[in-house]
């Protein structure tokens, strides 16, 4: 994707910019679960929730063209045949009882054909209705910690690699310490507290999107399909880290999980004790700040 924004910079032309968004939509399909330069759709979906979230949208899409075409087509229309060239004597009529009666039912049909789906789908997204496992999430400033209450009660922090860590490979401001490691297809239940100010757990392939509060429990629900390592962030302002607290979710197989279950119970037994790891970041924006 670099040299299709070298193509931009160097010949500056529509066209060239054309060709390249149309190339990146194209190419948007084809990545697993990360944000890439110039996308232009949503990453694929790995949930049954962000699938029918895409179904949703393009509904939406589909009825908007439609709508646009429509009054474009009516102002046309209008332009041409109405101008005070072809149309001299304008009509004198105020009122047309059956138009005023059509205009007024079809946007209320549009807004009821849009509102069952769009309902039908928040309670979809709501619960799941037999969670086989449950994940806590904690925001914190700034940092996700993670409890697995049934798969022998363990916690952990994950925080951010910072820039002067990061490994060839690896995705700056996206990548952390501790990934949070999940079954595939597993109905999973997440509830999502803060311990000091609002965050937003949010991964754009799971459709999810939720304010974690402080003294609350927000509830929320997945089901992966796909194995892979899906990657998101905090998405509620937070603080002067808000930017820096990536959630990385590695999707495995259920034995694979059980394995790593039962060594993540060990292993982090061992650090609970010690302090909290504070990541500093250097970014421009923070260097301002101090
Ligand atoms: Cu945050």
């Amino acid at each position: 994707m670099q040299n299709s924004r070298r193509i931009i910079l160097g010949y500056n032309s529509g066209v060239a910019f054309l060709i390249t968004a149309f190339a990146a939509f194209m190419a948007s399909g084809a990545n697993a679960a990360e944000p890439i330069p110039w996308q232009m759709n949503f990453q694929p979906a790995a949930t049954p929730v962000m699938e029918k979230i895409i179904d949703f949208h393009n509904l939406l899409l589909t009825i908007q063209v439609g709508i646009v075409v429509l009054v474009l087509g009516l102002m046309l229309y209008i332009i041409i045949k109405f101008n005070s060239k072809s149309n001299p004597e304008p009509s004198k009529t105020t009122h047309n009882t059956p138009l005023e009666v059509i205009w007024t039912v079809i946007p209320i049909v549009i807004l009821i054909v849009l509102a069952v789906p769009s309902m039908k789908l928040l309670f979809f997204m709501d619960k799941a209705p037999n969670p086989e496992m449950t994940l806590k999430i904690t925001g914190h400033q700034w940092y996700w910690s993670y409890q697995y209450p049934d798969n022998g009660d363990f916690e952990f922090d994950s925080n951010i690699i910072p820039d002067d860590e990061i490994k060839p490979g690896q995705r700056r401001l996206l990548e952390v310490d501790n990934q949070v490691v999940l079954p595939v297809n597993t109905e999973i239940r997440l509830l999502m507290t803060s311990e000091d100010v609002i965050h937003n757990w949010a991964i754009p392939a799971f459709g999810v999107k939720m304010d974690t509060v402080p003294g609350r429990t927000n509830e929320s629900w997945i089901k992966v399909t796909k194995p892979g390592t899906y990657y998101g962030q905090c998405s509620e302002l937070c603080g002067v880290n808000h930017g820096f607290m990536p959630v990385a979710v590695k999707v495995v197989s259920k034995d694979e999980f059980k394995k790593w279950a039962a060594e993540a119970k060990k292993e982090f037994a061992k650090a609970k004790n010690t302090p909290v790891k504070v990541v500093k970041m250097k970014s421009p924006a923070q260097a301002q700040l101090r």
